[in-house]
């Protein structure tokens, strides 16, 4: 079989796994409760039931993200043309506002749906108080690293992307080398539909490094792999020049195996602002200026109020 009809094979064989899990549309579904709202990303954030599945199990819980994405250049030009409806709001003098109605494909609203939701994935995703953090790396030592230890977040699903038993069609490029291989793919966040809002991750084969407080000089090699590799590659397939990106890793990071976020500089991502967004050039830098930084340098960071670790740096007296 050619590399092109395996490929028709897998998505086929992925497309009736999806068919399997009967998720065609949201009939019957029932919204319980709006965890979020925000008007500047257009989204909302969904807490509900798939009530077919009451009968099987009354208490699973499902969260649903709801995204409207953003234009893109390629399609624009089949948007303006008989392909959308138009119902006229008001006119007045040269200026006319409407309602439009795009065709089908045209319209699609991102939707990411977590099932079975755990009680932290509600939380997560439920409007709270933020507070910030500074973290010395005693603290880190003391309070962030035994509750890391104690909760062992799962990350079975970055396992499965770099043992490729998932998303292993959705892969960018790898680099398969134990020390200082990675695997880059399109983060969930990013639907591939237009390049404006490019996010990429690049995770890391080896699985000894859960985030930035673990790098030193050791890490440099990897570091600057990712850096350069990635950049190329990102240039090469989606054809976005190197000043034009954003390479950075979060602290404190939503999951503990290391990786870089990338993403397009026009973007105004989710987690790029302060106290959460480490430019990965200034990474290298700081280490190779002093090659424990990272073992020496206050942190700042922002955690919600149900946040575990916010608690233990409070019982901790901290806060
Ligand atoms: C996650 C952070 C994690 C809820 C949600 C997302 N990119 C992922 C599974 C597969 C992925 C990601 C945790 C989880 Cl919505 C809880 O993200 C993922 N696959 N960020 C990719 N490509």
């Amino acid at each position: 079989m050619s590399s092109d009809q395996e490929k028709i094979a897998k998505k086929r064989k992925l497309d009736e796994e999806t068919e399997q899990k009967g998720l065609k549309s949201f009939d019957g579904f029932t919204v319980t409760k709006v965890l979020n709202e925000n008007a500047s990303s257009k989204s909302i954030f969904l807490m509900g039931k798939f009530s077919k599945d009451e009968t099987v199990n009354k208490d699973k819980d499902a969260v649903v993200i709801l995204e409207k994405t953003p234009f893109s250049e390629e399609t624009v030009g089949s948007l303006l043309s008989s392909k959308m409806e138009l119902s006229l709001q008001m006119q007045n003098d040269i200026y006319g506002m409407f309602d439009g109605y795009p065709d089908k494909e045209l319209n699609g609203v991102k939707t990411t749906v977590i099932y079975p939701a755990t009680e932290r994935h509600i939380l997560k995703y439920t409007a709270q108080n933020i507070n910030l953090i500074s973290e010395t790396y005693d603290d880190y030592v003391n309070i962030t690293l035994p509750y890391l230890k104690s909760r062992q977040f799962s990350v079975q699903w970055v396992y499965n992307i770099l043992d490729k038993s998932a998303e292993a069609e959705r892969i960018v490029f790898e680099d398969e080398d134990k020390e200082k291989g990675f695997v880059l793919l399109p983060d969930m966040k990013w639907d591939q539909k237009q390049v404006e809002n490019l996010y990429l991750i690049a995770i890391c084969h080896r699985r000894d490094l859960m985030s930035l407080r673990d790098l030193n000089d050791d890490h440099l090699p990897l570091l600057k792999n990712i850096q350069q590799k990635c950049i190329k590659a990102v240039e090469e397939k989606f054809s976005v020049p190197p000043r034009q990106l954003r390479l950075y890793v979060h602290y404190q990071p939503s999951y503990y195996h290391f990786h870089v976020h990338i993403t397009h500089l026009k973007f105004d991502a989710p987690g790029t602002q302060v106290a959460k967004a480490y430019l990965l050039s200034d990474v290298i830098e700081n280490i190779e200026m002093v090659g424990n930084y990272y073992q020496k340098k206050t942190i700042t960071f922002t955690q919600r109020e149900n946040d575990g670790l916010l608690l233990k740096f409070r019982e901790a007296g901290k806060l």
